[in-house]
C-alpha cells in the first residue's frame, strides 16, 4: 500500500502578504486525508515545518546584489528543511505530498526529490515561475522556484536552491498564459517542454497532459508534481494568490491529474497557493484535495 506524507509549509514569504500560509490548515480541514483514503493511500502528517511570520522579518536581507527577491534568506531557510523532509521520507519509502504556503517552497520539494535520484517535474500552473531576482517584476520568490532549482541566473551554483537530479530537458510547463518577457526568452532559448491555453485548447487536455508525462519522466527515477491551484480557471478555484483568467475546467483538472496516476512514475507531489482568505468555503482547498485524490488513484468506479 501506498503511503503519503503529508508536510505542511505554511509560507507567505515568496508572495504579497496576503494569507496562502492558511493553505495547509485548510487544505487539511478540506479533507485531504480522507480523500486520500478513498484513493486507497495511507497517510501519515509529518505536521507543519516551523515558518517564522513576515511581519517578524526584514524582506530586504541577504537580497541578492543584482536585482531582487524579497524574504530570500527565510525563503532557503523554509527550502533546507522542506527539501530534508522530502528526502528523508522518500528513503522512508513513502510518497512526500507537501502543502503551501506560496510556490517558493517548490524550491524545497525539488531540491530534496531530486537528492538521491534523477527526477522530472510536470508544472501545472498559470505562471512559469521561471524569473530571478534580475528579471522579476516583483521581487516575489513564488515566481522563481523553477529558476532556482535549476540554477538559471543568480541562483547558479546555490546549493540549497539547486535540484541536484533535474535537468531542464525533464521540466514541463502546463496551461500558461501569465508568462513575463524574460520568461519567454528563456523557454524559447532553453527549448523547455511549456504548454499554454491555447495548446490545451487546441490539442485537449488528455493530448497536452500525456506529452507533458512522457518529456518530464524520460529516463527519469519518477516526477514530481507540481500544482498550482491558480493553473485552474478562477471560477472553479478563487481561493489563490493570484488568480488569472482563462484557465483549466473542473472536470480537465481531474482528468490530468488521473494521467499523472496513470503514469505510474509519481514520486512526490505539492499543492500550493491555495489563499483561504479569498476563498468561498474553503471549496479552493477541497478541490486542491480532490484532485490529490485523482493523482494517488481515486476512481468513481
Ligand atoms: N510572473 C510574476 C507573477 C507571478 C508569478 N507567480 C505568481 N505570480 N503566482 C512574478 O511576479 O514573477
Ligand atoms: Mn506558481
Ligand atoms: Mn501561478
Amino acid at each position: 500500500m501506498t503511503t503519503v506524507k503529508i508536510i505542511g509549509a505554511p509560507t507567505d514569504y515568496g508572495a504579497n502578504r496576503r494569507g496562502v500560509d492558511m493553505g495547509p490548515s485548510a487544505i487539511r480541514y478540506g479533507g485531504l486525508a480522507d480523500q486520500l483514503a478513498g484513493a486507497g493511500v495511507e497517510t501519515v502528517d509529518a505536521g507543519d515545518l516551523h515558518v517564522p511570520r513576515a511581519e517578524e522579518r526584514d524582506p530586504d536581507t541577504d537580497a541578492p546584489s543584482e536585482g531582487k527577491a524579497k524574504f530570500l534568506r527565510e525563503t532557503a531557510d523554509v527550502c533546507r528543511r522542506l527539501g530534508d523532509e522530502v528526502a528523508g521520507t522518500l528513503a522512508d519509502g513513502r510518497i512526500p505530498l507537501a502543502l503551501g504556503g506560496d510556490h517558493s517552497i517548490g524550491i524545497g520539494s525539488l531540491v530534496g526529490s531530486a537528492r538521491d535520484a534523477d527526477i522530472g517535474a510536470v508544472w501545472f500552473d498559470a505562471h512559469a515561475d521561471l524569473n530571478t531576482p534580475a528579471t522579476s517584476p516583483s521581487g516575489n520568490v513564488h515566481g522563481m522556484p523553477l529558476a532556482a532549482a535549476l540554477g538559471i541566473g543568480e541562483f547558479a551554483d546555490t546549493e540549497w536552491a539547486n535540484a541536484q537530479g533535474l535537468a531542464p530537458e525533464n521540466v514541463a510547463l502546463v496551461g500558461l498564459r501569465s508568462v513575463d518577457e524574460p520568461e519567454v526568452e528563456l523557454i524559447k532559448d532553453r527549448g523547455f517542454a511549456a504548454y499554454t491555453m491555447s495548446d490545451i485548447d487546441e490539442r485537449g487536455i488528455t493530448d497536452v497532459t500525456e506529452e507533458a508525462l512522457s518529456v518530464a519522466s524520460a529516463g527519469v527515477d519518477g516526477l514530481h508534481v507540481s500544482l498550482d491551484l491558480d493553473w485552474l480557471d478562477p471560477n472553479a478555484a478563487p481561493g489563490v494568490g493570484t488568480p488569472v483568467r482563462g484557465g483549466v475546467t473542473y472536470r480537465e483538472a481531474h482528468s490530468a491529474m488521473e494521467i499523472v496516476d496513470e503514469s505510474d512514475a509519481l514520486r512526490s507531489m505539492e499543492l500550493v497557493e491555495v489563499n483561504p482568505t479569498l476563498d468561498q468555503h474553503n471549496e479552493t482547498a477541497e478541490l486542491a484535495t480532490e484532485l490529490a485524490a485523482s493523482a494517488f488513484g481515486k476512481r468513481v468506479l
